[in-house]
């Protein structure tokens, strides 16, 4: 086979894969994962590269407790590092992470049943402060979601943010050692980590996944540092988005920033004779897994029992699951029920409204904001539009905390009605939660325009969080409609959820790195043929 037919072949593999999903409903499981990457990696080790560490070990009393962290992202990964017996370097933050660490902050993983190495790296409060609260979330988090809180530069966050982005990348090439190595860095936190790692093993696969939108270039150029964070992104031999449009942005501030060849077509860049590819993977979540928690015997009496703690009787229920960050829209989505019972008395006392709040990044007074003005909005609600009939119940229920997951379904499978009502948002994982843990298709599911997820939840009621009226509305018409009608609308919508999962979005990823192992720098472009 000609070498551009073998590069053609083996790009079009990931684009092939995801048509095949698309078309029918067998979806890969947990086992097929493992199977696959076995079967498609077995000479490489495989690097997880994070902020958050899939395991961490908390001090009670004199013991030693581990926990999992049990999101759907952390799940497949961990899932791929045991089968491979890679590497996971993460930041050790747990109260016990250092108790259980060796000298060189290794500790092997599950706890339970060892199978990898999760290296911890270590940071000082000032590190977080600078690194995490202050360049990650305080620069660059309201940077590329533009939900109108103003971006904030300093020079010693974005000098600590390097420095750490170095350390990541060194506990990283300390651990490969002189092995061959397939890296996967996750999310803005590390945007430079490939640059130090390809800096001393450019012979490494490096790719990082985007899980935040990336904004417009006219955005994007504000960023006193842009062209350092575009330069650390190109040093990756992949960037995966959720969605073309943050893909396709990301090109066009490499165009509009650096001296680069931007191939929009095939969504590559070509510097230095380096090629970076640039491909857009929605994600997905465990949503076999989630479904049949939601069908189980416990999570039915741990509905009843909410029922009743919360006093809902007959109500309606309308949801809200989110962190408290102020790019999810709560506020937003609180005054348009507040807006709905002004213009529509009928569902005073008969619908209720339940905000899971996981407090986040409280440090940052944009988010100490969100919980003051959604708090104020409850309790404006709860004493305009009391429950006439009942024992004083609330109307609202706002309720602070981070559920474990399994407590947290039994909320999605008895809400009538999911609101996810961000301003912006990569994918958004909540709706497609909520849709995996609605079984008996008896819920609906109000989204924003402005998720990833509102491309491929096209039936779900698209409203906009900056429009009360709209909003409002949305919630009424989703509420109103005839079971027939809802049913189908949720079998369409969970049967997307349910065909593309994060298993599927695993392989996606890694099957197009394995397909650029066949890819040259001295290639020209226009022989290639991309997905
Ligand atoms: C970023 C991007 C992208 C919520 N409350 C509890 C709890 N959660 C879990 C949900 C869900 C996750 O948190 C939230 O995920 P989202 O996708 O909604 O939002 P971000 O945290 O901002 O995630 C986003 C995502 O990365 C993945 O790429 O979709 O756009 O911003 O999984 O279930 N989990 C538990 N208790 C809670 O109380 N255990």
């Amino acid at each position: 086979m000609e070498f551009q037919d073998r590069v053609r072949s083996a790009l079009g593999r990931a684009a092939i894969r995801s048509q095949q999903r698309s078309a029918g409903p067998p979806r890969t499981t947990r086992a097929e994962l493992v199977d696959w990457v076995r079967a498609h990696l077995p000479d490489r080790t495989m690097v997880v590269v994070s902020n958050r560490e899939p395991y961490s070990h908390v001090r009670e009393g004199k013991e030693l407790r581990w926990v999992r962290n049990a999101g759907g992202v952390t799940v497949a990964l961990d899932a791929v590092a045991q089968a491979l017996g890679g590497i996971w370097v993460a930041h050790g933050n747990g109260s016990g992470d250092r108790a259980a660490a060796d000298a060189h902050g290794r500790v092997a993983c599950p706890p339970e049943r060892p199978r990898y190495t999760l290296r911890r790296v270590w940071l000082t409060r000032e590190d977080h402060a600078r690194y995490y609260s202050g360049f990650s979330n305080a620069a660059l988090w309201p940077l590329c979601h533009i939900a109108y809180v103003r971006p904030r530069f300093r020079l010693e966050d974005w000098e600590r943010y390097r420095e750490v982005n170095r350390r990541f990348a060194e506990a990283t090439l300390e651990e490969v050692g002189d092995k061959p190595a397939l890296v996967f860095i996750q999310d803005y936190h590390l945007a430079l980590a490939a640059a130090s790692i390809k800096e001393r093993r450019p012979d490494l696969q490096v790719l990082m996944f985007w899980h935040i939108p990336w904004p417009n270039p006219e955005v994007f150029r504000i960023l006193p540092w842009r062209t350092e964070i575009l330069e650390g992104l190109l040093a990756n031999d992949l960037i995966g988005f959720h969605i073309r449009e943050h893909a396709l942005h990301f090109l066009d501030s490499v165009a509009a920033s650096l001296e680069a060849r931007v191939d929009r077509e095939r969504l590559a860049v070509e510097r230095g004779g380096r090629r970076s590819w640039v491909r857009h993977f929605p994600i997905g979540v465990n949503a076999d897994e989630i479904a049949a928690m939601s069908d189980s015997a416990e999570t039915r009496a741990a509905e009843r029992a909410i029922r009743e703690r919360l006093e809902l009787g007959n109500c309606r229920v309308g949801l809200g699951v989110d962190r408290l960050d102020y790019t999810k829209g709560i506020p937003e989505r609180l005054e348009a029920l507040e807006r709905l019972f002004e213009k529509r008395p009928e569902w005073v006392g008969r619908l209720c409204f339940i905000q899971i709040g996981v407090p986040s990044r409280i440090e940052l007074r944009e988010y100490r904001n969100v919980l003051t003005r959604a708090r104020a909005i409850a309790e404006r609600i709860n004493s305009r539009f009391p429950r006439a009939s009942s024992s004083g119940a609330p109307t609202v229920h706002l309720i602070e905390a981070s559920l474990d997951f399994r407590d947290l379904v039994p909320y999605y499978r008895m809400a009538d009605l999911c609101a996810v009502t961000s301003l912006h948002d990569g994918m958004n994982l909540v709706a497609k939660e909520y849709l995996a843990a609605t079984p008996d298709l008896e819920g609906a599911l109000v989204l924003s325009p402005f998720t990833g997820a509102a491309r491929e939840l096209e039936r779900a009621w698209i409203a906009s969080p900056y429009d009360r009226e709209g909003l409002a509305d949305a919630y009424h018409a989703a509420l109103v409609e005839p079971p027939d009608a809802r049913n189908e609308r949720m079998a369409a919508l969970r049967e997307t959820v349910l065909r593309r999962n994060i298993y599927d979005w695993t392989i996606e990823v890694l099957d197009a790195v394995v397909g650029l192992n066949l890819r040259t720098p001295a290639m020209e472009t226009s022989e290639i043929s991309g997905d």
